[in-house]
């Protein structure tokens, strides 16, 4: 397992009010590099394998409808303290908490339409990179 290495996914919200393109500079800005990239559509199965972990949490019923919602931009990023040095570029769940420049303070809209995702452990990007993508999509 490589422990340089996070996943992300441009949520619909981002993806429909265009900011996919900023979202994508402001990573590339911070020294990510894109190991691997695609747009696609959740299915209802798809969210409700990814979130598993979630399947419990009173909000699961409205992430896996607003995550199946529209497309999605997918990514493998790669980057030195690649999971936490994300976390941070990304900001707090809540986008009112989030850090001043921080891509949930200028593009979330709530906690639930937060704009992207970021794995949360080493073990975790793992698993969300190979559910998102075949190893030959992986550079
Ligand atoms: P993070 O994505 O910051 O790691 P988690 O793991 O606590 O946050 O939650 C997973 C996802 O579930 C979040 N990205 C967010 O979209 C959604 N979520 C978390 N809390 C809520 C909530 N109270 N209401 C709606 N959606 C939520």
């Amino acid at each position: 397992m490589k422990t340089n290495q996070t996943f992300t996914m441009i949520k619909p919200d981002a993806v429909a009010n265009g900011h996919t393109g900023a979202i994508l500079s402001k990573i590339a800005e911070a020294g990510f590099g894109i190991v691997a990239l695609k747009m696609t559509q959740l299915t209802q199965a798809d969210a409700e394998a990814f979130y598993a972990e979630h399947k419990e949490r009173p909000f699961f019923g409205e992430l896996v409808s607003f995550m199946t919602s529209g497309p999605i931009v997918a990514a493998v990023l790669e980057k030195e303290n690649a999971v936490n040095d994300f976390r941070t570029l990304i900001g707090s769940t809540n986008p009112d908490e989030a850090a001043e420049g921080t891509i949930r303070k200028l593009y979330a809209t709530s906690m639930g339409q937060n704009a992207v995702h970021g794995s949360d452990s080493d073990e975790n990007a793992a698993r969300e990179a190979n559910f998102h993508f075949s190893k030959r999509e992986q550079f």
